[in-house]
């Protein structure tokens, strides 16, 4: 079932429910290629939720600004290939909200343990904005908060489980969002964590 969070963004609960250990296993996997790590945003603080991607283009941030990179800096070798898994479930989640056509070339992969959280902001830094974003949820839950399309609006909460699926297209594309500091907690799949996989068509 999708729900409307809003104009053109899209809640698919529990849509990756049936794939989140194998999910998980490539999240692994990837992971040793391409270790997490806490980039530094551009005014020099150091994000709490930690960072790594896959697929062509990955999401990077240091003193130079945010931008997308083809070789991660850690290791100067380009991103490990998005999984097949991945690129069937972004085309599907894309698919089921009404975005026809999506090959996402980025995924940013963001690990949040108890504490972590992202400020509100717009994801910005992608060519083409009529390209939804489609985000994955696995492990622990969080409490996503989503603003309209001025920082100072009021903001509407909405908790993520593991296995949910929301699509940003259309009007919500540039809205300001965020994620409240994850809470204590222990989940089955992921221990003291949470993973969200975005998919973006960045390049
Ligand atoms: C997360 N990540 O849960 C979220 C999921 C990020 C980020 O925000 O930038 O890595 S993606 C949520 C999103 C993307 C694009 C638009 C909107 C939300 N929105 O309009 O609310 O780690
Ligand atoms: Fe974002």
């Amino acid at each position: 079932s999708r729900q409307a969070l809003a104009e053109g963004a899209w809640v698919l609960q529990a849509f990756a429910q049936d794939r989140q250990q194998a999910l998980l296993d490539e999240i692994e996997a990837l992971l040793a290629q391409a270790p997490l790590r806490h980039l530094l945003t551009p005014s020099g603080h150091t994000m709490s939720v930690a960072m790594s991607n896959c697929g062509a283009l990955g999401w990077v941030s240091d003193a130079r600004g945010y931008r997308y990179d083809a070789l991660d800096q850690l290791t100067g070798k380009p991103w490990p290939p998005m999984p097949a898994l991945f690129e069937r479930l972004a085309l599907e989640a894309a698919t089921a909200a009404g975005f026809e056509g999506f090959r996402p070339d980025a995924c940013l992969i963001n690990h949040y343990v108890p504490g972590a959280k992202l400020s509100l902001h717009q994801d910005r830094d992608e060519r083409d904005r009529r390209q939804p974003i489609v985000s994955v949820s696995l492990g622990l839950p969080a409490v996503f908060q989503f603003g309209g399309l001025t920082r100072s609006g009021p903001l509407q909460r909405t908790r993520l489980e593991s296995g949910d699926v929301v699509v940003w297209g259309g009007p919500s594309r540039l809205a300001y969002h965020g994620v409240a500091a994850l809470a204590e907690g222990e989940h089955g799949l992921t221990g003291r964590c949470r993973y969200n996989l975005t998919f973006r068509r960045a390049g």
